[in-house]
């Protein structure tokens, strides 16, 4: 039933991966303005420090954990490690990731499997670790960040739009197998956000700058803090039949054709 606790998430257990600083920082921040238990991990240590510190400047009193989302064993090292300090994982949201700008025909077979390995084998291994506890207790939501790029190609990004364009369909999986046991698994696809993964687009002089402002009716950059309502939504008793969606946030980008050049 809906009432005016079901965004509320006091006393669930959040886990975002890759979440020391950009999309994953907000979200978590988002999280723990609606009452969640924040756990963070990232690859090193000098990363989990910086986010540790930007948490409790934050007021958020947040569990940093160094961990690779590629390799298994220290995922599952790491929920154990989660549930003896936390409780049970609540809420995933697989948020590491990284890119490769390079084009394809230029691109190693090393290049497009480290981008592959980041952001489609590690929502798929991050996700393995906590469904068996979510299944146990017949509740979760995973949360996988996908993209523009789950939609349309672009050049340079052949490994990035590859992983993310599976990581939709392994969110579109995640529903099918595991609604049965009260677990949503939605997307959400951030358009063009200002942070450090954007940054060498962003600047001044960089054609891409005009060209994302030109296909974006918002006429502007995302900003981080865009995404903390649909991640509180999406981690809620709200979107409890909200189940293999991909939740757009990108100031309508899919929506438009794009200005006319002759106006820009
Ligand atoms: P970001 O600033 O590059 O942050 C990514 C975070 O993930 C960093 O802390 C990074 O650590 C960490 N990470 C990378 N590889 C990891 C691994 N193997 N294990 C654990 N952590 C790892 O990226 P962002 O812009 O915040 O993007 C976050 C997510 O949103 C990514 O999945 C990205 O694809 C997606 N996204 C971004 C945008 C955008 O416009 N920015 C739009 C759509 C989707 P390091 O510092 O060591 O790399
Ligand atoms: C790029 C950008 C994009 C964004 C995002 C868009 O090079 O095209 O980095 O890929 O990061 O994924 O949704």
């Amino acid at each position: 039933m809906f009432t005016e606790k079901s965004f509320d998430l006091t006393g669930k257990v959040a886990w975002v991966t890759g979440a020391s600083y950009g999309i994953g920082f907000a979200i978590a921040s988002g999280l723990a303005k609606y009452g969640a238990k924040i756990a963070f991990n990232d690859i090193n240590q000098d990363l989990v420090d910086k986010g540790l510190a930007a948490y409790k400047d934050a007021g958020i009193n947040a569990n940093g954990y160094v961990g690779d989302v590629t390799n298994e064993n220290q995922m599952d090292e790491l929920v154990g490690k989660i549930e003896a300090d936390m409780g049970p994982v609540d809420i995933l949201v697989n948020n590491a990731g990284i890119i490769k700008r390079i084009p394809m025909h230029e691109m190693s077979a090393a290049d497009f499997r480290q981008v592959i390995d980041i952001d489609l084998n590690g929502p798929f291994i991050c996700a393995k670790a906590v469904l068996p506890s979510m299944m146990k207790r017949n509740q979760g939501k995973i949360i996988n960040i996908c993209s523009m790029m789950s939609e349309l190609g672009r050049e340079t990004v052949a490994g990035y739009a590859a992983a993310k364009g599976g990581l939709k369909m392994l969110t579109r999986n995640i529903a099918s197998e595991y609604g049965k046991y009260n677990i949503q698994c939605n997307g959400i696809g951030p358009g063009y956000i200002e942070t450090p993964q954007t940054a060498p687009l962003r600047t001044p002089e960089h054609p891409f700058n005009k060209f994302i402002l030109s296909k974006t009716p918002a006429e502007r950059w995302g900003l981080t803090d865009d995404l903390m309502g649909p991640a509180v939504f999406l981690s809620s008793s709200a979107s409890d039949f909200v189940n293999g969606h991909v939740l757009y946030v990108d100031g309508g980008i899919l929506a438009y054709i794009g200005k006319n050049p002759m106006e820009l």
